[in-house]
Parts: C-alpha cells; sequence; structure tokens
C-alpha cells in the first residue's frame, strides 16, 4: 500500500503549520532572546521596540497569569527568562505586532543590561564544578574489579561525540486562538500533544480541558518536537490570553537553529577487559552528557545512554556510571536514539581500541562477545537475543569476506586512495523508559455510509504512521482503504497522548486501534448472524461470520450481505457504532531504586556492513555502500519501513561524518546556518543501501507482527565512523586517532598525517 500522503506531498497540498488560513485580527510573535550564555538581568529596554509601527504589546515574565515553567521532568524553566539568562537564545520578551516583519523589526530593537556570568559550555567543566542536573546515574552487573584482576588485555580510554542540529524541514511554530469562555485552541508543529496542552494550561493557569490543541502533520520531528515545541505554543497561548487576539509564532531557521537545543554531546572515559579469547570480561565507562542549561528530557536521554551501553554485546561485568552536566548551552533534547546511539559509539570505540592495540580485527572482537539468549543486560532484562542470527545473515548474505578481500585489494593496488570496512550491530531497546508512557488511545466512528474515521494519539511528521493506522483498521474490518480516513491528533479526541516517539507509536496506537476496531467489528459480527438467521442464536452464528472485501463470509462462503447493508441494518438496530480504545504494553516494569527490571517490550536487532573510501590526498570520503540485516519483523509496510531505514542510516552517517555543531567558549552556536552546519545531501549519501529482513520465525508483541523501525537504523550511521577510520589505517597503519566524532572531512585529513591527537596506545 502506497503512502496515504504521497500524492498530497508531491503536489505540494499537505498543510503544514504555516499554511493554515489566519483568522481575522490575528497578531504575530517573535522573541527577543538572550545574547549572553549566562547573566543576570539589570534592565530591559522595550521603548524603542513599542514605537515600531504594527506592535500592540511586549510581553515579560512577570506578565504571566500562569506559573512561568515549562520543564517537563523538572521545573527548572522558565518560559522567559526572569532575572537571569543560562543560554544564548534564551527567550527573554515576547513582541506581539499585527505582521510578521513589524514583530521581527521590534525585536531587533530590544535591548538588555545583562551583568556578565560566567559560562560554561564543556560538561567535564560542569562536572569538575558540580553543577548536575539529576544525581549520577548508575547500572552495574557483576563485579567489575574482581573481573578485571583476571583480564589477559585492558585497554582505557576517552571518546567524545558531538551532537546534532535535527534540521526538520518545517521549523518550530504554533497558533494559539482564543475561545469562547477563554479557552484557548493551540495548533502546534509537536510530536507530544499532550505535553503541549499542559505546557499550555501552566503559563496561562488555566485547566487543561480548557485547551484544545490539534496537530494535523509535521514537516519532520526527529525528537526535537517532543518537548520542545511547547516553548513556542506556551507563548503564543499566553499572548492569545492576554490580548485575546490569535497569536501566531513561525520560527525562521536561524532564530530555530539559535534557540532550540539539539542531540546532546557526550564525553566518555572507558575501561575494556578481556580474556585470551578475546571475551569481554569486563567495561566500567563513565559518562559526561552536556545538558545544556535545563533539564528539558535528559534525565531520560542519560538514562537511555546506559541501557544502550553495551549495544548488542553480552559483557557479564558492567559498571557504567552517568552524569548530566549543566552547561550554558540551549537545553539539549530528544534526538532519534535519544542517547542510545551515544552510548553505543563508546563501546564501538573501545572494542576498536582493543583491537587495534591486539592486532586484530574489531569484527572478531565484536563477533565473539554477540548477546545470546538468556543473556542478562545491565539492567536486568534478559536477552531474547537475535544479534548472532543477524550477525551470520550478514555475513552470509552480503559475502564479507569477500568485501573484505576486495578492499585489501584495492589498497594494495592504490597510493592515495584507501578503502575501509566496519561491521556495525545494533541492539535497541523498544518502549518508553518511563513505564507509564507505554499507553495508546484510539477513537473509531463507523458512519451510517459505511466509511470509517479513525483518531488516534499518533502524530504524523513524515514517518508513515497515519497509513499504517489506515492499514489496521481496513485490514482490522478488511474493508477497502478508501473507506477509512485517519485524522488529525487532537487533545479532544484523544486525551492523555504520549509523544510519538521512542519508535512506538505505530506499536502502540496501533494495537489500540485494533482493540478498537475488534469492538465494532464484533457488535458487527452478531448483527449479521440476526440478519442472516433472524430468531436463531446469533452468538453461535456469530462466531462463523467474518468479512472479507467488504462482504459478509459465513463458514468460508460469501453471502448477499455487504458492509455498507450491514452497517445501515446496526444503525436501525440502535447497535454502538463507535469505540474509544486503550492500550497498555503488558509486562513492561523498570525500578530505579535497584536500577533493574524489564523495561523494554522487545529489542531490535541489526547488523551494518559499511564500506568508505577515503582520498588520502584531500582528507574527504564516501561511503561506498551500506548492507544491512534488519529485523524488521513482518513489516505492515515496506515501502514506509524501508524509508525509515533509509533515512535513519544516512542521518546516522550525517551525526558520524558531516554535520559539525560548533558553540564557541561564549556559547553561541557558530554553525548557525546551513552555510555553516553541512547536512547530508544526494551527493553524500552512500552509494549502495542494501537492507534484508531478518529471517526469523520469532513472534513479536507489535502489531501486527511487525518492529518497530524508526530509531534503530540511525546506529548503523555508526559504522561509517569506523570504515573512515579503517581506511586511514590502511595508509598510514601506526594512526590511532582519539575517537572523537564526527570525522569531518578536516579532522581525517589531520590524522592522516598525524595531526590530530592520538590516544596514547
Ligand atoms: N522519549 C522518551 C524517547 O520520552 N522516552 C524514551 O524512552 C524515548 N526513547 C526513544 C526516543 N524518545
Ligand atoms: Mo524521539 S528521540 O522523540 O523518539
Amino acid at each position: 500500500m502506497k503512502n496515504i500522503d504521497a500524492h498530497n506531498h508531491v503536489r505540494g497540498e499537505s498543510v503544514y503549520l504555516d499554511d493554515l488560513p489566519l483568522q481575522q485580527g490575528t497578531l504575530f510573535a517573535c522573541v527577543f532572546d538572550s545574547p549572553v550564555a549566562h547573566g543576570r538581568i539589570r534592565e530591559i529596554h522595550l521603548q524603542e521596540a513599542l514605537d515600531v509601527e504594527g506592535v500592540v504589546q511586549i510581553i515579560l515574565a512577570k506578565d504571566l497569569r500562569g506559573e512561568n515553567q515549562i520543564g517537563g521532568i523538572i521545573p527548572d524553566e522558565p518560559l522567559l527568562a526572569d532575572g537571569h539568562v543560562h543560554f544564548q537564545g534564551m527567550p527573554i520578551a515576547l513582541v506581539l505586532a499585527e505582521s510578521e516583519e513589524s514583530a521581527r523589526a521590534a525585536a531587533k530593537k530590544i535591548t538588555a543590561d545583562i551583568e556578565p556570568l560566567e559560562i560554561i559550555t564543556d560538561p567535564r567543566v560542569a562536572f569538575e564544578k558540580n553543577e548536575l542536573i539529576i544525581p549520577p546515574k548508575r547500572f552495574r552487573l557483576g563485579d567489575t574489579a574482581g573481573a578485571f584482576e583476571s583480564c589477559n588485555h585492558i585497554f582505557e580510554g576517552r571518546a567524545d561525540v558531538n551532537g546534532q542540529e535535527h534540521l526538520y524541514i518545517e521549523t518550530q511554530g504554533a497558533y494559539a486562538l482564543p475561545t469562547e469562555g477563554g479557552g484557548l485552541k493551540i495548533y502546534s508543529s509537536t510530536q507530544g500533544p499532550t505535553a503541549v496542552q499542559r505546557a499550555v494550561a501552566k503559563v496561562t493557569g488555566l485547566p487543561m480541558h480548557r485547551i484544545e490543541v490539534e496537530v494535523g502533520r509535521l514537516g519532520g520531528g526527529f525528537g526535537g518536537k517532543e518537548d520542545q515545541a511547547n516553548a513556542w505554543a506556551a507563548l503564543c497561548a499566553v499572548g492569545a490570553q492576554l490580548t485575546k487576539r490569535p497569536v501566531k509564532y513561525s520560527l525562521n531557521r536561524v532564530e530555530d537553529l539559535r534557540m532550540t537545543g539539539k542531540r546532546h554531546p557526550y564525553s566518555a572515559d572507558y575501561k575494556i577487559g578481556l580474556d585470551q579469547n578475546f571475551k569481554i570480561k569486563a567495561y566500567e565507562v563513565v559518562f559526561y552528557q552536556n545538558a545544556g542549561a535545563a533539564a528539558d528530557l535528559s534525565p531520560a536521554v542519560l538514562e537511555r545512554t546506559l541501557f544502550h551501553c553495551t549495544n548488542s554485546y553480552f559483557v557479564p561485568n558492567v559498571n557504567a556510571t552517568a552524569y548530566s552536566c549543566r552547561t550554558n548551552l540551549p537545553p539539549n533534547t530528544a534526538f532519534r536514539g535519544f542517547g542510545g546511539p551515544q552510548g553505543m559509539f563508546v563501546i564501538e570505540s573501545a572494542i576498536v581500541h582493543a583491537a587495534e592495540q591486539l592486532g586484530v580485527a574489531p569484527a572478531l572482537i565484536q563477533q565473539k562477545n554477540l548477546l545470546k539468549t538468556g543473556d542478562e543486560f545491565p539492567y536486568g532484562q534478559l536477552a531474547e537475543s537475535e544479534a548472532e542470527s543477524s550477525w551470520d545473515q550478514a555475513i552470509r548474505q552480503f559475502d564479507f569476506e569477500t568485501l573484505r578481500r576486495e578492499t585489501a585489494d584495492f589498497n594494495a593496488k592504490n597510493t592515495h586512495l584507501k578503502r575501509g570496512l566496519a561491521l556495525m550491530p545494533v541492539c535497541f531497546g523498544i518502549s518508553f523508559t518511563k513505564t507509564l508512557m507505554n499507553q495508546a488511545r484510539a477513537l473509531v466512528h463507523v458512519y451510517t455510509d459505511g466509511s470509517v474515521a479513525v483518531s488516534t494519539g499518533a502524530v504524523e511528521m513524515g514517518q508513515g504512521v497515519n497509513t499504517k493506522m489506515l492499514q489496521v483498521a481496513a485490514q482490522t474490518f478488511s474493508i477497502p482503504p478508501e473507506w477509512v480516513k485517519v485524522h488529525t491528533t487532537n487533545t479532544l479526541r484523544i486525551a492523555n497522548t504520549s509523544p510519538s516517539a521512542a519508535s512506538a507509536t505505530a506499536d502502540l496506537n496501533g494495537k489500540a486501534t485494533l482493540l478498537a476496531c475488534e469492538a465494532i467489528l464484533n457488535r458487527l459480527k452478531i448483527v449479521a448472524a440476526e440478519e442472516l438467521y433472524p430468531n436463531e442464536d446469533s452468538a453461535r452464528h456469530a462466531a462463523a461470520i467474518h468479512i472479507k472485501n467488504g462482504l459478509v463470509w459465513y463458514d468460508d462462503q460469501p453471502t448477499t450481505l455487504d458492509w455498507k447493508t450491514l452497517i445501515s441494518a446496526a444503525f436501525a438496530k440502535r447497535v454502538n457504532l463507535s469505540e474509544h480504545a486503550h492500550y497498555a504494553t503488558p509486562g513492561v516494569n523498570f525500578d530505579w531504586t535497584t536500577a533493574k527490571g524489564h523495561p523494554f517490550a522487545y529489542h531490535v536487532y541489526g547488523v551494518a556492513a559499511v564500506g568508505a573510501t577515503v582520498d588520502c590526498l584531500r582528507g574527504t570520503y564516501e561511503i561506498d555502500f551500506v548492507k544491512a540485516v534488519h529485523d524488521y519483523g513482518k513489516s505492515m509496510n515496506d515501502a514506509v519501513d524501508f524509508g525509515q531505514i533509509e533515512g535513519g542510516i544516512v542521518q546516522g552517517i550525517g551525526w558520524m561524518t558531516l554535520e559539525e555543531l560548533v558553540y564557541d567558549a561564549a556559547g553561541k552556536l557558530r554553525s548557525n546556518a546551513l552555510s555553516t552546519y553541512k547536512i547530508p545531501d544526494i551527493y553524500s549519501v552512500p552509494k549502495v543501501i542494501e537492507v534484508e529482513p531478518l529471517q526469523t520465525d520469532r513472534s513479536n508483541l507489535a502489531i501486527f507482527n511487525s518492529k518497530a523501525v524508526g530509531e534503530p537504523p540511525l546506529m548503523y550511521g555508526i559504522g561509517a565512523y569506523f570504515a573512515i577510520r579503517d581506511a586511514i589505517r590502511a595508509f598510514r597503519p601506526e594512526a590511532v586517532p582519539a575517537f572523537d566524532a564526527p570525522f569531518t572531512a578536516e579532522k581525517v585529513l589531520l590524522c592522516l598525517h598525524e595531526l590530530q591527537a592520538e590516544y596514547a596506545a
């Protein structure tokens, strides 16, 4: 089945926030944000801005009717700066004007007298000064100290990995409309309609039931709109509340880049111990997360880093510690993988470090330590592992020995071009690690003409979730897809939604849709039995009835009753043709007092082989191929899932190679435009992306035996980093570059010529 949005998108007819027709009297917002990263506000000068033609009002923290607070996990984030500023880009004042131009012109005329305070941008410096967002989190398994004593080989080092800009095509934005009786209707480009509703309730002082949040679709989210859509919606809401006029704010790209948080940069120290057979016996790791100036989702991201700190490997003795360090950068936030990729990069670095020093291929150590079913993760859950099966299938199906030989042959024949190869296994846990978030709702109406309307808590952000929801309804009722319409995500139709995140959106909302459709279907079967066999035992006959392609069948024989007639009959009999269903993932739990539990419904496994060619004169490189065996489960929609896998791989490679986020010592974002922040384009994508489904008959918990597909493929991109490193070592075998992602062409060039920092061998 085609993605139901394909036609709209290609014709430019899909409606995003900025396409909404505006109501008469709409005001436009723009914020004045902090020009310095840390300081105490002495005075704000507004007069010149108020004099700009078209300016209606300028709102400061003191004007809010509710609480000046939007922190989701920890209440540590004011909506508008009150006394202090903590990062460059922190909103201080909200300008409302009759036009976008007036609002932006006025915001530029505001100045503030700010007493500078010390600026911290490095998480290790923040750690030294005890600037922690939350107390440290730890996972322990076995006894690392004892295990290291019996190890034959021990390696210690440091790994650094930078952040990443989400670069959703549609920037952040919201449109708030006052409704009768002092309520608000908010259109928001958000992954989390309920998170927006909650934030708006807090800053306006209104109860949640007076606030309607409506989300049509997003032009991308990637985690950047899981919580960080809240601020813009809250600002518009405050403006609408105070002026009683509609208020719209759609950020331009430069504002968005400057004011919003990104993927968390991490710095880490590792210590890995192996026995004489290259079995990893012990792993110690300390993560320093650069959280930015407020908690945002950092504590949850930090936890997921720990959950993935051993990737696809079984390590019997683990001691992992993670610090969420407060710095004067915009609060960093969710980003596809949610801290997991950073944790995986560090153990992959440790393994490569060991392999380089032992003179063996990293793949040898990787392969010897893959998880087996029954192995315990450091957090207590037992693996139902596909790590070895996906590894073996990848080696076989992609003929890894030939790839290796071709790489060696190429390198023997070429002096200035060198090829590198890496294998990247991935094991990613599916479920929100916060157990209560693993619930969803769906509302299904069958109308009297037989057409079906579906609403769920899922937000369509380009990932194709609406197509999947439509498939669930059409398949469950067995009616043509054209008879089903999936509607917008709206907090009046679906309450208390979890954000569309954690790769779990189709799993959770799909199951809720299935439950709703099944409930209606069961009622319809009784009606069909009554229609076909009046005055007989309808419950008995109903058991023999099913619907196939819009027609009622009895015991594998078609009947004369069709879907539309059946619906009319049900309505005439006053049977309920609507259902609101709730789904909660069974069996998940986690206890942070012991740091043990069963947080994930299941894991997604896979292995990618990544090949790169480095131009050793220029330091430039190309990714030749990514060949992955990936655990889809039984895909609900191959085209949609392949799109997710392809996109994830390219985004992961971008993070590991080209994309270089640069903040200077003053906390100013230097890579603040697309001229200075390079993202993957058609020229830099791998020349070949080949994805093979893992052949397995294990049954899955997810909808229709599928598996979550949103985040796991991103981590195959980590293989690109190590493939480039492998090529560098083909050129200069003694090279041992420090583990420091991204591997920009500039860094590669320096590594090729011994000008980049190396780890102490
Ligand atoms: N968001 C969240 C996520 O709130 N909790 C999670 O565990 C998560 N995991 C991945 C991506 N987003
Ligand atoms: Mo996310 S990182 O919002 O799944």
